[in-house]
């Protein structure tokens, strides 16, 4: 009796494990649903006043590889136009032909340097078979090699239209000590993809600070025997 009682703890001990674990691994913070529910103010616009269907307003320079625009039919850049809903709120709804292999995928530049603290990314008003399954941030400080932040791979992360989800360094992504100036967000799969109207993403946010990038101390060597030697 003794030995089943005992083993039965250690099976519940096990099982427990096992459920915060997953819990851990899925840590991502619902912040709510619609415009409200955006945290606002990130590095694209931190004033919030960006022109909802123009490029005016915003701190950075943005490109992508499917509907480059805040203008037009669901364009790509209405991800950073601070507003969640129908229509030219969002980026909608893929290419002829599916996804292609380099992925659907839309960048900010910014002219220094940000450690990324912490990201949004929101989903649209539409089905969720469109939201993005597989798909990461990536950083660069050129705009051509570009180095993975944040993956996901796996059913979609949001339950319900219009939601706000936000990443954290340390618990959604490993702590960074790089500053990148380029973050790009890749979709490489949707539920629907490649169907009809098969992709769509609501709203993106990025928030960094600009003085965390790691000092090499052999740099900071390098500086001081220069003035050092300078000062001879
Ligand atoms: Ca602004
Ligand atoms: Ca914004
Ligand atoms: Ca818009
Ligand atoms: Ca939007």
């Amino acid at each position: 009796m003794k030995i089943i009682l005992v083993l039965t703890g250690f099976v519940l001990l096990i099982t427990f494990c096992v459920f915060s674990t997953s819990d851990m691994v899925q840590a991502k913070e619902v912040l709510g649903t619609g415009t409200a529910a955006l945290l606002g103010g990130d590095l694209t616009d931190p004033e919030d006043d960006g022109a909802p269907d123009a490029d005016e307003g915003y701190n950075a320079i943005f490109s992508a590889n499917e509907e480059p625009g805040f203008g037009g039919g669901e364009h790509s850049f209405n991800v950073f136009d601070n507003l969640l809903g129908g229509g030219n709120a969002k980026w909608c709804c893929g290419r002829g032909g599916g996804i292609p292999e380099e992925g659907l995928h839309v960048t900010a530049e910014f002219e220094v340097a940000y450690v990324l603290t912490h990201f949004t990314v929101s989903s649209a008003n539409d089905v969720p078979a469109r939201d993005p399954t597989v798909w990461e941030i990536q950083g660069s400080n050129d705009g051509e090699d570009f180095t993975t932040i944040f993956s996901h791979d796996g059913d979609s992360l949001w339950d319900q239209r219009l939601q706000v989800v936000l990443f954290e360094a340390g618990d959604d992504f490993d702590e960074q000590t790089t500053g990148y100036r380029f973050f790009r967000h890749v979709t490489f799969n949707t539920a629907s993809n490649p169907s009809g109207a098969y992709f769509q993403i609501g709203e993106i946010e990025y928030f960094g600070d600009e003085n965390l990038t790691a000092v090499d101390p052999k740099a900071k060597l390098t500086t001081t025997w220069g003035s050092v030697k300078n000062a001879r």
